[in-house]
């Protein structure tokens, strides 16, 4: 018997407003049916669902049709592609951690894995942007409505650390100062304040700030000096010495923009004695 293209869709519909059960025909062109049938025409209608024998390939109809489309003539094909996920940043190689997205080009569901297995149903599903930190082999597919399964997607994520911070802010050239005027290389506080600059900082982590300071001794007291950033105390030290030194803070900063203040807090004057801060540069690195 030689073979022949052809296909018959059958539709059973139920009524939005009764319990009526409807089957629709389509028939490809130049198929003989018995008995004789056109496209879209009702075969059947009653209020049960009714025993239909027929030769051919069955497909699970309802679910596997597009969503919202017109099936009750039966013109609309069952969908049987499966969806295409996409990640976004594709993989590749990134400075610092990353968050990615991953999308269908239909209503699915995604499952993934990031411990270099492939992923299956029970796989974590995907409901948020994904954060990398490190290298990470990213797998994952989607399911659509219709049972369609993708084939499994792979993408290779580099993450290389952001480059290290070493910059020099001079003093006297910072843009906030709260109080005092220039000295001989940098700017000398005179009353409690500070002077400030903002900063950013490539990555979370331990900064070393390393101020070059002077100061003068009265009221029986060194000039006490913060650094601070976004005016809280990471560090606080005695400047001892009435030539220029380097005096060190460090601590932990988050990755971002911040405010880079060196603080006077502990003026004394009482004439003719008269505590003061003169700063002349911060160097600031890391993280480490
Ligand atoms: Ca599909
Ligand atoms: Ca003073
Ligand atoms: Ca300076």
């Amino acid at each position: 018997m030689p073979s022949r293209a052809c296909w018959i869709a059958v539709a059973l519909v139920k009524s939005r407003t009764a319990p009526l059960v409807a089957v629709y025909a389509a028939v490809s062109p130049g198929l003989p049916t018995s008995p004789a049938v056109d496209a879209g025409e009702a075969i059947y209608a009653g209020r049960s669902a009714p025993t239909v024998d027929f030769e051919g390939t069955a497909r699970p109809h309802g679910a596997a049709h597009d969503a919202g489309a017109d099936e009750t003539d039966g013109s609309v094909p069952d969908d049987t592609t499966p969806p295409v996920t996409t990640a976004t940043p594709p993989g590749g190689t990134y400075v610092g951690p990353l968050a990615v997205t991953l999308r269908a080009d239909e209503p699915a569901t995604i499952v993934y894995t990031t411990d270099g297995t492939p992923p299956t149903a029970a796989s974590p599903r995907y409901t948020a942007p994904l954060p990398l930190s490190a290298d990470t082999t990213l797998q994952f597919f989607g399911t659509d409505a219709g049972g369609n399964v993708e084939a499994v997607r792979v993408e290779r994520y580099v993450l290389q650390p952001a480059p290290p911070l070493a910059l020099t802010l001079q003093a006297e050239a910072m843009p906030v100062k709260t109080t005092g005027g220039p000295t001989s290389g940098g700017w000398i506080i005179w009353s409690n304040g500070y002077v400030a600059a903002p900063v950013s900082f490539p990555a979370t982590g331990e900064y070393e700030f390393a101020v070059v300071a002077r100061g003068t001794f009265a009221g029986g007291a060194w000039p006490r000096m913060e650094v601070r950033i976004d005016q809280g105390v990471l560090g606080a030290v005695t400047v001892d010495t009435t030539s220029w030194r380097t005096f060190t803070v460090r601590g932990a900063v988050a990755a971002g923009s911040h405010q880079v203040a060196l603080a006077f807090t502990n003026d004394y004057y009482s004439p003719p004695a008269d505590r003061n801060l003169d700063v002349d540069q911060v160097t600031i690195s890391g993280p480490r």
